[in-house]
């Protein structure tokens, strides 16, 4: 759609240099409190925030207003995580409005890029599914899709990472602590989330939930998220828990203020903190306290938004979409129904009729450790009428599976909501289904694999529920904010149009692949971008980077089924081979590596520990010399993607087949123009389909390979056996080399691969190896390599997060742009 069909008449403030500069000084007089001569760098940054914010205030009322006016269908988008990043280069280019505030800043004697960098990044999320969430948001305010995200407002985000003698230590993420200026709390907005209590004979039949032992209030504190050009506003709301009561009466009364204060500390603690878990859920009742509360607070939310502008629940289904993130929010399909049936009084089945035309849920993940559920123990003593509705909707459903499936006597065990053997346990991820009109895996091979796997029986009973929504990214943050060179380059070939436009517009750079003048401003793009990082990174962890060399990265949460260690058997593979022919011609490499580690998955900690001691002994090494380089950046998160996605020439997407549902960062590198080398897993495989077998170093096993060698007793041993190169890695690993001062320091690692390797990255290792050699012939050719990086960036459009969310526009939410 074009931009002229959200036409808004509204006066504006202007945005000419001249006009930001007074809007600054004005801001940092009148809202910050401060004069040109007092203020510090963060009042500056508050006044420019507020300066900009300025200009979005007035389309972001005017997208509510009118999404109201026109009585639009909403979506209201649930998710435990938006991991957003740093929101001011994001509004300022949305706004139009970059280039004049640095401006503007320069006038006023200040250091944009500086002030900036100072800014607090909201980390609320863990990773991929917390970015796509953001990706999300970005995309439904750029198509003018009326959207609400909803999610928790923590205290502390996402863990900083700091490496200390090789470990990773964490420290808590207080992001909040020099005030948030991107927020207004919205106290009307409020309600009372209830745990506890009991479930008794209500009225008329009814059941009736009493007496909770807590009551916490939700705060909603609201965000803009403006689209491109701010065509329109979309927000997200987060929820922040307070005390209901301001003090515990009774302790107050008594004169115990400590144990008053200390009531209000417990009920406060549901959005204290992020849970740093990657795909491993531990069933904690903290964890079960967050999703309820956000979830009940989100519903009421709807339901009296709905019930505000309409007399009945009537239309509720054709006015309201609510998208379940993962199965954190499943607790979202008893709250409606608790409200509906028990507050709003309508029969079980139209209550039940309405939350399936409304609810649809993404699954992220098939490792079977990230598949939810909970106690029947834990949910029956925190929300004992939830456990009643899940049992009740079990009940209504197991009857019709007998039914319709009379022959199949296993089949209600298989499909039920609740586990039965050992601790009996809710399935949420099946609740979710059932309480879902679609459902939908993140690429192709993850959709095919869902239903072949967790869903089978599901998919088998309602088949047309399942569909696919390959992921997407925002080419305005990944392309236009991250790469300003690159950026640049494209807006003067092909125009501006690509930053809403990308699948359209991205393709008219291909015949320019063979242009030598481009391909050479196209290298160049990418040594600055090189330079950047290498800049950053002498200062820290302080390695001293050529920027001729070749940057193999991998940044990523660190798993074992993202296979870094595969990635460093290669890195010490490469290393034997220097020290053994150090004259030969080798093409010069830095690889690499960034990401956290959940802070009780002990292997991945080991992991990373053996990656910062490879990296001590090679670059140490004088043989290697510039040769080889290996670099751990700590703290991985959105701000530094956007500085090392761009630097990267090679991307490793090694995950096992089969094993990464889509993956998300190789759409950010391949936009970029990093070539990958990866497997066919995720969208990995959709990614080569786009840019071409010719473009892309796709190695090792496939997924039905993977499993057959597993169905045929997987030997890792006999790989390591086999291949000398393979089996010096390992050994050296194994006998100290990288940790002289405590040789024995990875033996678990080295058992775990060559006893079980799971993940089998012994049986990819030599395919990997090989391809590594290719790309090395490749990069001594830099105008064949850059290329096919062209290619590569003019074939990715149709990873554009727009893309991905017109389609889930379209077939799964029924919505439409406002007008
Ligand atoms: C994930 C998948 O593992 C990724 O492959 C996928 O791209 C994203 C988004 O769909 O979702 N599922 C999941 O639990 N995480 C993912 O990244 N983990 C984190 O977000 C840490």
């Amino acid at each position: 759609m074009n931009n002229e069909t959200l036409d808004f008449q509204v006066e504006h403030p202007s945005n000419s240099v001249q006009a930001l500069r007074d809007s600054i000084a004005t801001w940092l007089v009148y809202a910050v409190g401060k004069d040109p001569t007092s203020a510090t760098q963060r009042d500056w940054l508050f006044a420019i925030v507020y300066a900009v914010r300025e200009r979005i205030m007035d389309r972001w009322s005017e997208t509510r207003r009118r999404t109201r006016e026109q009585d639009a269908k909403q979506l209201y988008y649930l998710s435990m995580e938006f991991l957003m990043g740093r929101m001011l280069t994001n509004a300022l280019m949305a706004a139009g409005i970059y280039e004049e505030t640095r401006a503007a800043c320069a006038l006023l004697g200040a250091d944009f890029d500086a002030l900036a960098n100072l800014e607090a990044e909201p980390g609320l999320g863990n990773g991929g599914l917390g970015r796509l969430a953001a990706c999300f948001m970005d995309s439904l305010a750029t198509l003018g899709l009326p959207a609400m995200g909803y999610g928790i407002r923590y205290d502390y985000g996402m863990f900083t990472q700091r490496i200390v003698d090789g470990r990773q230590v964490e420290e808590p993420d207080n992001w909040l602590a020099g005030g948030n200026p991107w927020e207004f709390v919205r106290p009307e907005a409020g309600c009372t989330v209830h745990f506890g209590g009991r479930v008794v004979p209500g009225e008329g039949g009814a059941l009736a939930w009493v007496d909770p032992a807590e009551d916490v209030i939700a705060t909603a504190y609201d965000t803009p998220v403006p689209g491109y050009q701010l065509h329109a506003v979309a927000t997200l709301r987060l929820w922040s828990a307070r005390d209901s009561d301001t003090i515990n009466l009774e302790a107050f009364n008594q004169g115990d203020y400590f144990r008053a204060v200390e009531a209000k500390n417990e009920a406060e603690n549901v959005s204290r903190v992020l849970y740093p878990e990657d795909s491993t859920e531990r069933g904690r009742e903290l964890r079960l306290r967050q999703e309820y509360f956000f979830v009940s607070a989100s519903i009421q939310d709807i339901v009296r938004r709905f019930l505000r502008d309409h007399g009945n629940f009537d239309q509720f289904a054709d006015k309201v979409a609510i998208h379940l993130n993962d199965t954190h929010p499943a607790l979202a399909v008893p709250e409606l129904m608790r409200l509906l049936v028990d507050e709003q009084r309508l029969g079980w089945d139209t209550a039940w009729s309405l939350c399936t035309r409304v609810f649809s849920y993404t699954n992220h993940t098939l490792m079977p450790e990230a598949l939810e559920t909970w106690s029947v123990d834990l949910l029956g003593r925190l929300l004992p009428r939830h456990l009643r509705i899940i049992y009740d909707i079990n009940a209504r459903f197991l009857a019709q599976v007998h039914e319709q499936h009379p022959d199949d006597n296993d089949l209600p065990r298989r499909v039920s909501l609740i586990e039965e053997d050992g601790v009996r346990r809710v399935r949420m991820a099946f609740l979710c289904v059932l309480a879902s009109h679609k459902v939908n895996g993140v690429s192709q091979l993850h959709t095919e694999l869902m239903q072949r796997s967790i869903f089978a029986d599901f998919a088998h009973i309602f088949p047309e529920r399942f569909c696919n929504k390959t992921n997407g990214i925002t080419p305005r943050r990944w392309l236009a904010q991250a790469n300003r060179p690159l950026s640049a380059l494209i807006d003067a070939h092909v125009g501006t149009d690509w930053r809403r436009d990308l699948d359209e517009q991205l393709v008219a750079l291909k015949p320019l692949a063979a242009d030598p003048v481009f391909n050479n401003a196209v290298r160049l793009a990418k040594q600055q971008n090189k330079q950047r990082l290498a800049d950053y990174i002498a200062r820290e962890p302080g390695v001293q980077l050529n920027i001729e060399s070749l940057f193999d990265v991998q940044v990523k949460r660190i798993h074992e089924y993202k296979r870094q260690l595969l990635n460093l058997l290669h890195v010490i593979t490469r290393y034997h081979q220097i020290q053994a022919r150090p004259q030969a011609d080798w093409v010069p490499r830095t690889v690499i590596f960034g990401g956290k580690a959940a802070f009780a998955y002990q292997m991945a900690k080991k992991i990373i520990r053996l990656i910062n001691d490879v990296a001590r002994t090679i670059n140490n090494d004088p043989v290697v010399g510039n040769r080889l380089k290996v670099v751990f950046v700590p703290n991985y998160r959105v701000t530094l993607a956007e500085l090392i996605i761009p630097a990267a020439d090679l991307s490793e997407q090694i995950s096992l087949a089969g094993t990464e549902a889509s993956g998300t960062g190789n759409m950010k590198f391949a936009l970029n123009g990093a070539l990958t080398i990866g497997t066919w897993d995720g969208a990995n495989i959709e990614i080569a389909q786009q840019v071409g077998l010719d473009n892309i170093f796709i190695f090792g096993h496939r997924a039905e390979e993977v499993a057959e060698l597993r169905a045929k007793g997987y030997r890792p041993r006999s790989y390591y056996e086999q291949n000398y190169d393979l089996k010096t890695a390992i050994d050296r690993i194994a006998d100290g080399t990288f940790s002289p001062q405590e040789p024995q320091r990875y033996h678990d690692v080295v058992n775990v691969l060559l006893e079980t390797d799971y993940f089998q990255l012994l049986a990819d290792y030599a395919d990997y190896v090989a391809t590594q050699q290719r790309v090395d012939a490749l990069y001594r050719d830099p105008s064949e390599w850059t290329r096919k990086a062209i290619l590569n960036i003019a074939s990715m459009g149709w990873f554009s997060s727009d893309r991905t969310i017109q389609e889930y526009a379209d077939e799964i939410w029924a919505l439409k742009p406002i007008a």
